[in-house]
């Protein structure tokens, strides 16, 4: 066995868990966390990007942070929007010479200036996805430099979203890192994405077709003779195949794509949470032999139909999708949530009998679509567009980047099945139509294998409600409009458009733990009255019309969690949603939750 077969494991293992390797031997793409040691300004500060600026007054803080935690989760909607600064001093290691340096942000709300030693490297704008920035021309390798950040979560007309029902907590929310590769390298600058795509043309219990697109370029001032190799491994490390493309001479400076067919026979296949089987893909680049760089991604084997009168199946077989929506946020945290909380939400997610998750209303973390994929859900992901657009060219520049982020980013995922582009358009108008129209095109034209879809609250005739491959409808029968569920709505729209592909992109109702009332009744939407019964109620009499309705491709409660949404002055909890199953700080599961959990756990 070669010395880097019997690497292999242990170098996914590293990846995996996204921690730079103590290993003797140096790796090919050295990852540097920089998250300690920040200065932070809750305003602005003329000049402080500057290597001298004095910023021994400012806070010290880590990142994750979110500046606002505190005042965007109290209610009065008079929480800090404006503008942070974040400085730090880093002395990269001599050892990296030679590499190319990226600056990479996981997320920052919600507008980026970045500069190094005083030297602007961009700005990103959009708060919820990768993004990097080339820092090898300016970070001097041994020595001190100073990272300066301005961040803004001010209200910007070009940049969605523009309004919405939960808190735009502002800051450095995610994580930092300083990640070093070889010139000859799969690419980083791809909207902030691995580089690496994996396509699957078709599965079946006999064979698995996959495309590996590889993305790379040689930064090297000379012509290299690369060859790119791409390993299949399976969930104990063991190589199922390998395959490696002829070499080619690529001059200075210049981009290249590989794709690699590979095929896996009688593979195990992604079951959902019945077996969520992960395969891993490897790819490597070569210079005349040596490995420069080694990319590794996930990969579950899987096949997903949506039909308009059998609803959603995987691997051919009918699956009913038990569904919730989830925000981001947490008690005192804000935006700035752990991987370990991250965990206790889909542990509570797996109590309940959970199998389907909207993240709802923005690209979350990679944790959460690691921890979806390990455990077998299946996902709605959308980008921010809600409420309303601009007409501007900006504007739509802006939604364009934050979906090809978005399906770049997470295009490797097995557990995602659905690309959202928007939810809840007010206005059923030609600029907001034809936004749509150019974002449906774009998911088809990013991902050949996905569907498209989008969240309605108005009528089937919209034209909102016909762009996307599927739809979900935002509805509150017993809360925001009379009823006791959707049965009969669904009933007639499914009558009079059998070819319509319908689900329930939100539906629910408030719920406070202090407020009771028996018999359960419908209360006041907007009062400061939210008694837990009638939430159970209306949960209750929903699901059951749900699940006499195959034809419902997926249902989605609203909402796993209860969230901040500072305008709120509701229940007895100003400034939060509290239409979840679960409080804010998860310490109170809700009636409604187990009722959900007695019905969702036999999943027969
Ligand atoms: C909706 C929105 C969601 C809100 C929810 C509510 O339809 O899509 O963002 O939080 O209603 O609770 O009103």
């Amino acid at each position: 066995m070669s010395l880097r077969a019997l690497l292999l494991p242990l170098l996914l293992v590293a990846s995996a868990l996204a921690v730079p390797s103590v290993s003797a031997a140096p790796l090919v793409r050295p990852v540097t966390s920089l998250n300690s040691a920040w200065k932070f300004l809750r305003s602005d500060a003329t000049g402080a990007q500057a290597p001298g600026f004095d910023d021994s007054a400012w806070s010290s803080v880590t990142v994750p942070h979110t500046w606002n935690a505190q005042d965007g989760q109290d209610g009065g909607n008079n929480y800090y929007r404006g503008v942070g600064w974040y400085r730090r001093h880093v002395t990269p290691s001599a050892s990296l010479a030679g590499k190319r340096l990226w600056l990479q942000f996981d997320g920052v709300n919600t507008v980026a200036d970045v500069w190094v030693n005083g030297t602007k490297l961009g700005t990103h704008q959009g708060g919820y996805a990768t993004f990097r920035f080339d820092a090898t021309a300016t970070l001097k390798l041994g020595q001190d430099n100073v990272v300066a950040v301005r961040v803004t979560n001010a209200a910007n007309p070009d940049v969605p979203p523009l309004s919405a029902d939960f808190t735009f907590f502002g800051g450095i929310y995610r994580d930092v890192t300083l990640v070093a590769v070889d010139p000859l390298s799969v690419r980083m600058g791809d909207f902030g994405g691995p580089g690496v795509y994996l396509t699957e043309r078709s599965v079946s219990a006999d064979s698995a077709s996959v495309d590996v697109t590889t993305k790379a370029w040689n930064n090297y001032p000379d012509t290299r003779q690369a060859q790119v190799r791409a390993t299949v491994t399976d969930a104990s490390g063991a190589v199922v195949t390998t395959t490696t493309a002829a070499t080619r001479s690529v001059a200075a400076a210049t981009g290249f794509d590989t794709v690699q067919n590979v095929l896996i026979t009688e593979p195990r296949r992604w079951q959902g949470k019945a077996d969520p089987y992960l395969y891993h893909v490897t790819v490597e680049i070569l210079d005349a032999g040596r490995v420069t760089d080694s990319v590794t991604q996930p990969l579950g084997l899987r096949s997903a139909t949506v039909d308009a009168a059998s609803g959603f199946s995987l691997n051919g077989q009918h699956l009913g999708l038990h569904g919730v929506n989830a925000h981001q946020d947490r008690l005192n945290e804000g935006s700035a949530v752990s991987p370990a909380q991250r965990v206790q939400d889909f542990d509570l997610m797996d109590e309940m009998g959970v199998n389907a998750l909207r993240t709802a209303h923005y690209q979350q973390a990679q944790v959460v679509y690691d921890l979806a994929d390990q455990r077998g859900y299946a996902v709605w992901v959308e980008i921010p567009l809600v409420n309303r657009v601009t007409d501007s060219a900006a504007f739509r520049a802006n939604a364009q980047q934050q979906l090809s982020e978005l399906i770049r980013q997470n295009y490797n995922h097995p557990s995602i099945f659905f690309w959202g582009i928007g939810n809840e358009q007010a206005n059923d108008d030609p600029v907001t139509n034809a936004l749509l129209t150019q974002l449906n095109s774009q998911v088809h034209a990013e991902d050949p294998t996905r569907l498209s879809t989008y969240a309605n609250n108005k009528g089937d005739t919209v034209g909102l409600a016909n762009h996307t491959d599927v739809i979900g409808y935002n509805k509150y029968f017993g809360w925001y409009s009379s009823g006791t569920g959707p049965g009969s709505w669904a009933d007639a729209l499914h009558a009079k458009d059998p070819a319509r592909k319908i689900g329930i992109s939100e539906y629910g109702a408030g719920g406070s733990v202090n407020q009771h009332q028996e018999p359960p009744r419908q209360p006041v939407t907007t009062s400061t009255f939210h008694p837990e019964e009638y939430q159970n109620l209306l949960h209750e009499n929903s699901w059951k019309q749900i699940a006499a309705r195959p034809y419902l491709w997926g249902t989605f409660v609203w909402n796993m969690f209860d969230f901040a949404s500072d305008g709120r002055a509701e229940g007895d909890t100003p400034g939060r949603n509290d239409k979840g199953l679960v409080t804010y700080d998860r310490g109170t599961r809700k009636d409604a939750f187990y009722w959900y959990k007695a019905n969702w756990t036999d999943t027969s």
